[in-house]
């Protein structure tokens, strides 16, 4: 292994196995990890962990963690040490199957802030001490200073708060990271507050590294494993006819002068909608556009592989095999384009709403006056989590969702009269796009927005249904306003089971 990753000397004899570092974190502690959507986490001592979560459990003994991320990580965190039955409590965003499961039988507490929350909230103390730091970095500098990797997420909050920290430095990690990030550290707690000097997406205010107290440092593991790719379909017809509404609507808003001709800076959520929307940016004619949002994906290298963006803010990436490699081989253009930022900025909402970020996010339904459930299937089942999604809708200038009209087979309609779990309220939700079509809710009343969304979005399978419901509520609700049969509304969730997908 190359020792210019470790340039502070008197870090050397902390460089350990994966193994000796794993036995510093012992059962109950809190433990605040790397990653972000299976890019920068740490890879081998939790699976050092995982190995001896599972030798207690054979022994009838526990040993069992609370785990504080970034957002999603990857296989080798939460996949290997949900398998093991090790992951007491965990925040915030996961996606992983595994741990889904877990979640959903009610042996993991899971907790799911907005992920600008999560800094703060640590500072605050509200998560309790935080025992180990475990991230991963690109290389240590002479004087402990530690190179970030491939995301930041809440790095700069376990490294500032942990008593102890083990570090991972992975030499996949290309040392051509190193000035791709900017660290702030103005921020404090209330009262003691600043304004963020963050006013345009290109705006550096940090450093290049995290600052870190090297007598925390208690181990060393050098590592060389890849990040986790995240594979990715070429757009569907549903994916492209959504991008084909935003960019039309896009063109509008531009056209009549209400955004810039270079638009806003974008927010795109992960996922094949995010990514055919930035495909369909990427054949239009915008040119020196801007992305202020959480993760890169395919979709956003390609388009300042183009120009189409001038440049990328985000916190971490989520990146196919293939991009990656050209991510790697082309590090440096990148660098010159792409800002990588603490989780704390990047979701900031005086910085979303000062840059007017537009805000495009994937949901699991949306209702006909525009609450939106992005995280619970039939309101009790966690899928991954809010995200990001609501630090951007609530504060974006325009929060847009897409999704597909239906989901399983179109056997379940994504409108519906009342979404059984609310995420985004109709009072921050502007726009919601479907493959049938845009409805822009800006400045419309409830009974305008029904109408809206049940003409433009719902399957014409679903509309007629929803429209009965909609009238009918009409003459039979309580008020008039927001027209509405309680009882029924929640039981249209039935639906879900009558079409097989749950046992009752
Ligand atoms: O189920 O996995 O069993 O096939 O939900 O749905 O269609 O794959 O959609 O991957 O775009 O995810 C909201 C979950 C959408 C995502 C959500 C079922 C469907 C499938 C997933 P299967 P799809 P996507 C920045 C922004 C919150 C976080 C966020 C999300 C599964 O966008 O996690 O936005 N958002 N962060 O079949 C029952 C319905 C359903 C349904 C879909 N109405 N009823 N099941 N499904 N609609 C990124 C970060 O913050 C890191």
């Amino acid at each position: 292994m190359n020792e210019s990753r470790i340039q502070a000397s008197h870090l050397r004899d902390r460089i350990m196995s994966a193994d000796r570092a794993a036995s510093f974190i012992e059962s109950g502690m809190t433990v605040g990890m790397s990653g972000f959507t299976g890019t920068g986490h740490p890879k081998v001592v939790p699976l050092a962990l995982a190995e001896r979560m599972a030798a207690a459990r054979a022994r009838g003994e526990r040993l069992r963690i609370r785990v504080l991320t970034g957002a999603s990580t990857a296989p080798e965190i939460d996949g290997a040490l949900a398998r093991a039955g090790g992951i007491e409590f965990r925040l915030p965003y996961q996606s992983d199957p595994i741990l889904r499961d877990e979640i959903n039988a009610g042996n993991v507490d899971y907790v799911d802030p907005h992920l600008s929350h999560v800094g703060q909230q640590t500072s605050a103390g509200v998560y309790g001490p935080i025992d180990v730091a475990l991230v991963e970095a690109t290389g240590i500098l002479p004087d402990g200073q530690l190179i970030p990797s491939s995301s930041v997420g809440n790095n700069k909050s376990w490294i500032d708060h942990a008593q102890k920290i083990i570090v991972e430095v992975n030499h996949w990690q290309p040392m051509a990271l190193h000035g791709m990030h900017d660290i702030y550290y103005g921020m404090a707690l209330p009262p003691n507050r600043k304004p963020i000097p963050l006013v345009s997406p290109d705006d550096r205010i940090g450093e290049a590294t995290f600052r870190c107290d090297s007598n925390k440092i208690v181990a060393i593991v050098e590592t060389d494993a890849p990040d986790f790719s995240s594979p990715l379909s070429a757009p569907d017809e549903t994916s492209k006819r959504i991008a084909a509404h935003v960019l039309d609507f896009l063109d509008r808003e531009a056209a009549s002068g209400r955004i810039p001709k270079q638009l806003l800076p974008l927010q795109s959520g992960v996922g094949n909608i995010a990514n055919a929307v930035l495909a369909g940016l990427g054949e239009s004619h915008y040119r020196n556009l801007a992305a202020y949002t959480e993760v890169i994906q395919d979709g956003i290298l390609d388009l300042l592989d183009t120009g189409v963006l001038r440049m990328a803010s985000a916190t971490g990436f989520a990146l196919s095999d293939r991009a990656m490699r050209r991510f790697h081989e082309r590090i440096d253009f990148y660098r010159k384009r792409i800002i990588l930022r603490p989780l704390e900025i990047t979701n900031h909402p005086e910085i979303i709403r000062r840059l007017g970020c537009i805000a495009m996010n994937g949901l699991i339904e949306a209702d006909i006056y525009a609450n939106v459930n992005s995280t619970h299937v039939m309101g009790s089942r966690m899928q991954n989590g809010i995200g990001g999604s609501g630090d951007f809708t609530r504060n974006a200038y325009i929060s847009m969702f897409l999704t597909p009209s239906t989901a399983k087979g179109n056997k379940i309609s994504c409108i519906v009269p009342m979404v059984s779990h609310v995420d985004h309220t109709e009072h921050d939700v502007a726009v919601i796009v479907t493959e049938q079509g845009l409805a822009d809710l800006r400045g419309l009343s409830p009974k305008e927005r029904a109408r809206k969304i049940i003409a433009e979005c719902a399957h014409p399978d679903y509309r007629p249904l929803l429209t009965d419901y909609f009238e009918r509520a009409r003459k039979g609700s309580y008020g008039e306003h927001t027209p509405h049969l309680l009882s029924e509304a929640l039981g249209w969730h039935r639906r879900f089971v009558e079409a097989g997908m749950m046992k009752m």
